[in-house]
């Protein structure tokens, strides 16, 4: 089967997470995705949090699948040159260097645009070009901190908190690859290539639009009925962190299961959809409160909605989760239970789907990670290792024409 990306050429000049998790989905694809590592040490996750000694780290391993890994050192003349000659024959460049690094090392735009009009040059950056703070380093956090997701995130008497979802990094190389898929089929109309940025804090902000609406209602009306400090709570005139209420329409809380006294993840995630009120009274057994008039209504269950909750728990309280979205999902009612890691790692249907896969990789032996979470019915993307370091250095210089004895030569000057 032929991939849909097959024959787009995309050097890989990223690092960390941001970058290489926009590349990684690309070559899942089929696109032929160059690494460029600097000699000697290459991605600093290849090192970070090391779980096998002389192995890769699986930071590394599951963001930088389906690739290949050229080493060049940028800075010397000949790694210079080389560069440029791949430049000169690839679709797409992307890159999440520091605030200004790729200018340093000779590679503006401009420059880029010269050598090659054709080719995308894709950015990840903390902040956008031209903002206050656009000479920043960012790391996942800073941008979560950034971008309105730890003020609104977390219990209203705790401090600000970070997601454990990678809404800063993984999620910016998302919409990058948005932005790069689109500027190749615009290509194909105008021709030329062009600059797609984006920014660390613009993606997640992009993710928080729900909270920027809220600031607006609570600015027009004091106060945000879905929040568990209406209406017994007071608000300031800032969106509050709102613990686990539901960020839409629909009141929803974690909820506790048989067995959470030992279990940290004993709950369930239980939401009250409205117009589902009926089913929920008799799943719960509840079936006085259908046409209660304090129950009845959304308005009428709100002032209360906590007791309701707690309601609902007593009715948990002898069943595990499994068991409980058992029965709750014969009645209609948006809920799950609330997975661990270690469950996810063993779920039949997430290995089944290809969400959840095993690679075998040449030195750690065999690694899971997360495969392609978008799925189609005419490409199954396959995932492979990570590469070694400079695993394809010979091949591809090879391709661009460099001799046996003159890769020898960039070896001793320790170009590659
Ligand atoms: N050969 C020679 N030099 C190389 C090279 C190569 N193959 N690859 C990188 N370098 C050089 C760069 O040119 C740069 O040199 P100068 O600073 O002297 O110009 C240097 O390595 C360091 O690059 P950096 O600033 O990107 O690295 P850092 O570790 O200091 O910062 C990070 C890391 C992530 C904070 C920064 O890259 C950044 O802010 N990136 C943009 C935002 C981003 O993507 N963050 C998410 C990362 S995932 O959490």
């Amino acid at each position: 089967m032929t991939k849909p990306l097959e024959g787009i050429k995309i050097i890989d000049f990223t690092h960390v997470q941001a970058g290489p998790a926009c590349t990684q989905l690309l070559a899942w694809f089929g696109a032929d995705v160059i690494k460029v590592e600097r000699p000697g040490s290459g991605d600093v996750t290849r090192n970070q949090l090391r779980d096998i000694p002389d192995a890769d780290a699986l930071y590394f391993t599951m963001l930088n699948s389906n690739k290949k890994s050229l080493t060049l050192d940028t800075k010397k003349p000949e790694g210079k040159e080389i560069l440029e000659k791949l430049v000169r024959e690839s679709d797409v460049l992307v890159e999440n260097f520091g605030p200004g690094a790729l200018d340093r090392m000779g590679f503006s735009w401009e420059r880029l645009n010269e050598l090659n009009p054709k080719m995308i040059v894709a950015s990840v950056k903390g902040f956008s070009d031209g903002h206050h703070y656009d000479d920043l380093k960012v790391y996942e956090n800073v941008a979560q901190c950034a971008g309105g997701a730890a003020s609104t995130t977390g219990f209203w008497d705790g401090p600000p908190t970070i997601s454990a979802a990678a809404l800063g990094d993984s999620n910016t190389g998302m919409h990058l690859a948005i932005g790069i898929l689109t500027a190749l089929i615009g290509r194909d109309k105008t021709g030329k290539g062009q600059k797609v940025a984006v920014s660390m804090q613009d993606s997640v902000l992009n993710l928080c639009r729900v909270k920027l609406r809220d600031q607006q209602r609570l600015e027009r009306v004091g106060y945000l009925e879905e929040y568990p400090q209406y209406p017994h709570g007071e608000f300031s005139d800032v969106v509050p962190r709102g613990g686990n209420a539901g960020g839409g329409g629909q009141p929803g809380w974690v909820l506790k299961c048989k067995g959470w006294e030992t279990d940290p993840n004993a709950y369930i995630y239980f939401t009250i959809q409205g117009h589902a009120w009926e089913p929920i009274c008799r799943a719960i057994g509840k079936p006085e409160w259908i046409d209660d008039p304090a129950y009845k209504t959304a308005e009428a269950r709100q002032p209360h909605i906590f007791d309701i909750f707690g309601t609902i728990e007593t009715w948990l309280a002898d069943k595990t989760k499994f068991e409980a979205v058992d029965i709750l999902r014969k009645f209609d009612i948006p809920c799950a239970p609330v997975l661990t890691m270690k469950e996810l790692a063993n779920d039949p249907s997430l290995r089944a789907s290809g969400t959840i896969v095993e690679v075998p990789h040449k030195k750690r032996g065999t690694y899971l990670t997360v495969g392609s979470p978008i799925k189609f019915s005419d490409l199954k993307p396959e995932v492979t290792a990570s590469p070694l370091l400079g695993e394809h250095t010979d091949e591809v210089l090879a391709s661009l024409g460099y001799s046996q004895q003159e890769i020898f030569n960039l070896r001793e000057v320790k170009a590659v």
